[in-house]
């Protein structure tokens, strides 16, 4: 009995249960996926654009992105592929703050985002589950530069949806009127993708 109670122990760190969404596990790597090569976009040629409806475009350049005010977060993410990774620590620009300095240059948002990216990936993102603190554009991650590997200079973090939402090397965030697909989600995964309901593929509830 006294084998059995401690190895039992010994996988259960107090205060993780319930951190793992249903059909996930638990890495303390941080694995790699991309769907193509690393893109290298020189710092000086970087900028992030938030664009409207009517096609009107507030536009940040490298230098300019580092003078806006920083948010801090420590947050589990979740892979489609099933891997979950507790912790993870990250700094950028909230899209609260891109989205107040667009609109005072006369962006008009609308009810939901495409996230586009060097390479062409793209990702659909209502901009309910972007703003209120949300999701960043990251560009630091625990204490140093983000790795082109993990979408360096600078990507989208939504950790309460599966990663795939989280785009790497995200150059614009264009508002829609209507939810779009994606990338993957033109491929069969879900339009939305909450871990915490399991929504990995279309037709998941
Ligand atoms: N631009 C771009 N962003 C991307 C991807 C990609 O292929 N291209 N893959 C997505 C997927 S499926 C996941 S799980 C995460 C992986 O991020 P990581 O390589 O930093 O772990 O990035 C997401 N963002
Ligand atoms: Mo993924």
């Amino acid at each position: 009995m006294r084998l059995v109670s401690r190895g039992f122990r010994g996988k259960r760190v107090p205060g993780q249960a319930g951190r793992l969404p249903p059909g996930q596990y638990e890495t303390r790597d941080f694995p790699v996926l991309s769907a193509g090569p690393t893109p290298r976009t020189p710092l000086a040629q970087w900028d992030f654009t938030l664009r409207d409806l009517d096609g009107r475009a507030a536009r940040w350049s490298w230098s300019e992105f580092q003078m806006l005010p920083r948010v801090t977060r420590t947050a589990d993410i979740h892979c489609v592929t099933k891997w979950s990774k507790f912790d993870t620590r990250w700094e950028g620009v909230s899209i609260d703050t891109l989205v107040g300095e667009a609109e005072t240059q006369g962006i008009v948002p609308a009810p939901y985002v495409m996230a586009v990216c060097d390479g062409g990936y793209t990702t659909n993102v209502p901009l309910a589950d972007l703003v209120d603190a949300k999701a960043m554009i990251a560009f630091i991650y625990e204490g140093s530069p983000l790795d082109p590997e993990h979408g360096g200079p600078a990507r989208l973090l939504v950790p309460h949806l599966y990663f795939w939402k989280s785009a790497k090397w995200v150059r614009e965030l264009r508002f829609m009127d209507q939810d779009e697909a994606g990338f993957w989600e033109s491929y069969g995964y879900h339009i939305y993708g909450d871990p915490w309901r399991e929504q990995r593929y279309t037709g998941d509830p």
